[in-house]
């Protein structure tokens, strides 16, 4: 199946990548267990020489992900956090970057603990106002990267806007899409240069893979990433490839139901007495609503909110009390998961900046699953009636 931007989003999650084997009309991708591939003569092979250059399973899948998000080459990691790596990989000492003032934990880490001591410079700004973006370039920035909507304070950035000041410069514009899945958004159509995926999460769908993803339509930026992923190795495995392939074809129904739970609950949340501030972007109160409407296709799954007088006591006795969303990191599985950032995903994030962004002691983030909301609400309402007296 070569051309498939015509047709709707589930029936190209359901085909992306995926083509009967040509040598027994395997119907699915088969799982190439291999290392190497045997040459007839120095040189003369069927395109395929050492597996960390290439694996048919992870190509299968790499189409998929380049579909998915309407662009051309994507590439796939051994994790999310590989992929980010990758990208920083192209800078070079005193190159500057803009980054988004709230991000995964682990991505800032990476940034200031890895790569600023190699002599990157990187510049957090609040990049809900592209402004600011345009106010921190100077002729030595090379990348913006940011989240939308963001982990875990769930802003919105207006990705057009953002690539309008960086197209002209020639400066890269990275998005990491791990929140909305290309089923909701497509940084791409809006102006990015790469789209990220922590894998590990929606595209996988079933909390059984960690894998990361780069997605591009410039040959050049993908032929940079591509010798980088060659060069350093973290390559997705085969077997997790193929479990990535058999995620996908589900995105489409699993990301609808995430949906529709996600709305169901983010509004019961704002109801409850005892709980404060709720952040999800459907919302029309939301600062980010308006762009979000324009960007997105649906507000997803992902949900934070504030229990009445920020304790931190009653917000971990909260995570600690349900039973139906397991107490854990992670998120975008077909199961309900609950955190606690300030103490867990977060908690390399320097206290001081967890402050003065709003993540406060009583943040609590969910991640709805496709469970029944009705039970979800449920196991809620009984964990914060344990919790919040
Ligand atoms: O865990 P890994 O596959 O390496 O992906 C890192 C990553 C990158 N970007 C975003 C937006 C993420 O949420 C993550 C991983 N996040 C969690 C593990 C978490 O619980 O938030």
């Amino acid at each position: 199946m070569n051309e498939l931007k015509h047709l709707g989003k589930g029936t190209r999650a359901v085909h992306a990548g995926v083509e009967p084997d040509p040598s027994t009309g395997a119907i699915m991708t088969p799982i190439f267990q291999t290392s190497t591939y045997v040459q007839e003569a120095v040189g003369v092979h069927k395109g395929w020489e050492y597996s960390r250059s290439h694996n048919p399973t992870r190509a299968a899948l790499e189409s998929a992900f380049a579909e998915l998000e309407n662009g051309k080459y994507g590439l796939a990691f051994a994790s999310g956090l590989a992929a980010i790596d990758a990208v920083l990989k192209t800078l070079k000492p005193g190159d500057e970057v803009i980054a988004g003032q709230d991000l995964y934990g682990g991505t800032a880490r990476l940034f200031r603990t890895n790569h600023a001591p190699m002599g990157i410079v990187f510049h957090f700004v609040d990049t809900q106002k592209p402004e600011l973006v345009e106010s921190a370039i100077t002729d030595k920035t090379k990348l913006v990267w940011l989240e939308s909507p963001t982990n875990p304070l769930m802003q919105i950035t207006d990705i057009a806007a953002v690539a309008k000041i960086t197209k002209p410069r020639g400066i890269w514009l990275a998005v990491d899409n791990t929140f909305a899945s290309p089923m909701l958004q497509r940084p791409l159509e809006h102006g990015a240069d790469i789209v990220m995926h922590s894998v590990t999460k929606y595209l996988g769908g079933h909390s059984d893979v960690v894998m990361g993803a780069l997605i591009t339509e410039d040959e050049q930026i993908d032929a940079q990433l591509r010798t980088i992923q060659n060069n350093c190795g973290a390559i997705a495995q085969p077997f997790d490839s193929f479990l990535v392939l058999r995620g996908l074809k589900t995105l489409h129904l699993r990301i609808e139901r995430h949906c529709q739970n996600g709305r169901k609950i983010a509004h019961w949340l704002q109801s409850h007495p005892k709980i404060g501030k709720v952040y999800w972007p459907g919302f029309e109160t939301h600062p980010g609503h308006e762009v979000a409407k324009k960007q997105m296709d649906d507000f997803g799954g992902m949900i934070a909110f504030e229990i009445h007088g920020n304790n931190l006591e009653q917000a971990k006795k909260l995570v600690a009390s349900t039973q139906l969303f397991a107490l854990a990191e992670s998120l975008g599985g077909v199961e309900s998961l609950i955190e606690h950032p300030a103490a867990m995903t977060h908690a390399s994030v320097p206290a001081e900046i967890r402050a003065q962004l709003g993540i406060s002691d009583g943040f609590i983030r969910i991640s709805v699953g496709v469970e029944d909301a009705d039970d979800l609400i449920a196991d809620l309402e009984q964990a914060i009636s344990i919790a919040v007296q």
